[in-house]
């Protein structure tokens, strides 16, 4: 396993504490321009890969921020071609500066939602958490209804666009689920909501080179047992990039924890990482907040990250991985 964390696209004192807690590998989002805005730009993204590099990382996977979620594309509205060529582009540049692993979902609309992100936890960290019930009588966005059969449809338009420029540039394409996984947000479905629907989904262009992100937080909210998870995917070879996370609860209810407090066997969860021979990048994802810390990031704060790297590098190696 190649032991990552998702780390801002310039120098900032996280990746101090990650390389400090034994991360070996950067998780980016896309790079900034000279303009200090998101940048789909080859020499941008150079220019980050080297800066990890000359700070001893490797950076091994693309997973575009809130500003790369290609809205349009998922929706299918606007200038979805532009969405789409923009992303055939970004994958040619990281085939050439041999980035291994993008990392996209198909959320429309949103990104992962919470409707908490003060929810107290163990000792009074704080979590995020998710309560279906409260987005009853939550309005309808701009989008107004958007349908699963529409979002599978976009989701095949975009894979016959994209797995082509990933098979012909050695990137793998690893899809993240809903996060959370429910049937639809004010409106607008969603589709990747379970083991059965990654399957489908990376079935509708067949490929080596397309795959799955397991967030295991997300999957786990959907009732899923992670162990089995990791056996599906692993043996088929699919599983591309791992989340490292957990949670109490259902995909309507649900409350992060700490890694070690979750509802997911976790040593069982890295023994089956191990019978798969899983070598990709895994990483740490959504921690809580700790005493003394600002929530102004929920889920990316400090010291939770090392929490849950110690933990992580304490059942890897308990396992002999
Ligand atoms: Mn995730």
């Amino acid at each position: 396993m190649k032991i990552s964390d998702v780390l801002p696209p310039f120098r900032h004192k996280l990746w101090s504490i990650a390389k400090q807690g034994g991360v070996t590998h950067a998780v980016s989002r896309l790079p900034l321009g000279a303009d200090g805005r998101v940048s789909w730009e080859f020499m941008d993204l150079l220019n980050l890969k080297e800066s990890f590099r000359d700070f001893g990382l490797q950076l091994e996977v693309i997973e575009p921020g809130l500003d790369g979620q290609m809205h349009d594309m998922k929706l299918g509205t606007g200038d979805r071609d532009k969405d789409i060529e923009r992303c055939r582009q970004l994958i040619r540049h990281m085939g050439a500066l041999d980035i291994p692993v993008f990392c996209y979902n198909f959320m429309a609309g949103f990104n992962w939602v919470r409707t908490s992100t003060t929810t107290p936890a163990r000792g009074g960290a704080l979590v995020t958490s998710y309560d279906h019930s409260l987005m009853r009588r939550a309005p309808l966005t701009d989008a107004g209804i958007v349908t699963g059969e529409r979002l599978w449809d976009n989701l095949k338009y975009f894979l016959e666009a994209i797995v082509p420029v990933a098979e012909e540039c050695r990137v793998k394409i690893a899809l993240h689920p809903d996060d959370p996984p429910v049937k639809s947000i004010r409106g607008i479905a969603r589709i990747i909501t379970g083991m059965e629907a990654m399957d489908k989904a990376i079935n509708l262009v067949p490929s080596d080179y397309s795959g799955i992100t397991l967030c295991q937080g997300t999957l786990a909210a959907a009732g899923a047992d992670i162990p089995t998870v990791i056996r599906h995917f692993g043996s088929q070879k699919k599983l591309f990039f791992v989340h490292f996370r957990d949670v109490r609860g259902t995909a309507e209810r649900f409350s992060e924890t700490f890694h070690d407090d979750g509802q997911t066997n976790m040593p069982e969860a890295v023994r089956a990482y191990k019978e798969v021979g899983f070598d990709g990048p895994v990483r740490i994802d959504h921690t809580p907040t700790l005493a003394g810390e600002d929530n102004l990031d929920p889920g990316y704060a400090e010291m939770g990250r090392l929490f849950a790297l110690g933990y992580l590098k304490g059942l890897l190696e308990s396992v002999d991985y």
